[in-house]
């Protein structure tokens, strides 16, 4: 580029930005080219993340093409999350993206000449979390002859992954003697799996005053990832023998 072309670019872009946030004042009015991508989570360092002017197939305009002027919106750590060649369009990751962290990225991209490209990158979640009970011991009492079916809330697991890749189901793994608990679980709206222990049969302190439950709670990734926890559970003593 010559001198006086580059400096005319700047001002013009300069010009542009002003004109973008003057007019970003006033959205209604203020019409722009969206591109939209997408990229998995954990993918390594400099991964392509999708061209900048590449227009989608069937897209009935295309976007105006590079250079670009690069205006991150406040606060979605383009800057240091993403590498983005102004010359080429090309954006691709600077650090190993973790949708966990963070799962959207927008900015602006702004050509010597056309409408301005908002672009938006959605950040796909993976399953690279497996449920995790908060401790790895509870330790709980339940009196002798205790009715069936009496329940008790246990700590439940939780998995910072979506839908499918969050915990689905707990399993009573080990030192269930004759089948005396049961588990039942329920999802409430705030996506957590509740975890609760149901007497399942007669619990007879003179018998087994004892119990220790490794408890399981698995999530429904392909295969599922896994977390426990131990029980250890103490039948206490009532007067029932003469
Ligand atoms: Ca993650
Ligand atoms: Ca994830
Ligand atoms: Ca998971
Ligand atoms: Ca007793």
């Amino acid at each position: 580029m010559t001198m006086a072309f580059t400096t005319r670019w700047r001002i013009n872009l300069i010009l542009k930005l002003v004109f973008s946030i003057l007019l970003s004042q006033c959205k209604e009015v203020f019409t722009e080219y969206l591109q939209e991508f997408e990229i998995s989570e954990g993918l390594g360092v400099g991964a392509t993340i999708g061209y900048i002017g590449h227009s989608r197939p069937g897209s009935p305009k295309p976007p105006p093409p590079p250079p670009y002027l690069i205006v991150p919106v406040p606060g979605s750590a383009v800057d240091s999350d993403l590498q983005i060649d102004q010359s080429t369009g090309e954006i691709r990751s600077s650090i190993v993206l973790d949708r966990e962290v963070r799962s959207y990225y927008s900015f602006v991209a702004i050509p010597l000449s056309g409408e301005n490209i908002r672009v938006e990158i959605k950040v796909r979640d993976e399953n690279d979390n497996a449920p995790k009970f908060p401790t790895p011991f509870m330790t709980i009492e339940f009196p002798e002859n205790t009715p069936r079916d009496m329940k008790r809330t246990l700590n439940p697991a939780k998995d910072r992954d979506l839908g499918i890749f969050n915990t689905q189901r707990y399993e009573i793994v080990s030192g269930n003697t004759n089948n005396a608990f049961r588990l039942s679980s329920h999802r409430e709206r705030d996506d957590v799996l509740y975890l609760d222990l149901q007497i399942n049969g007669f619990l007879d302190r003179e018998t087994t005053p004892f119990y220790s439950l490794l408890i399981e709670a698995y999530d429904g990734g392909t295969p599922p990832l896994k977390g426990a926890m131990t029980v250890n559970i103490s039948i206490q003593d009532v007067n029932d023998n003469q």
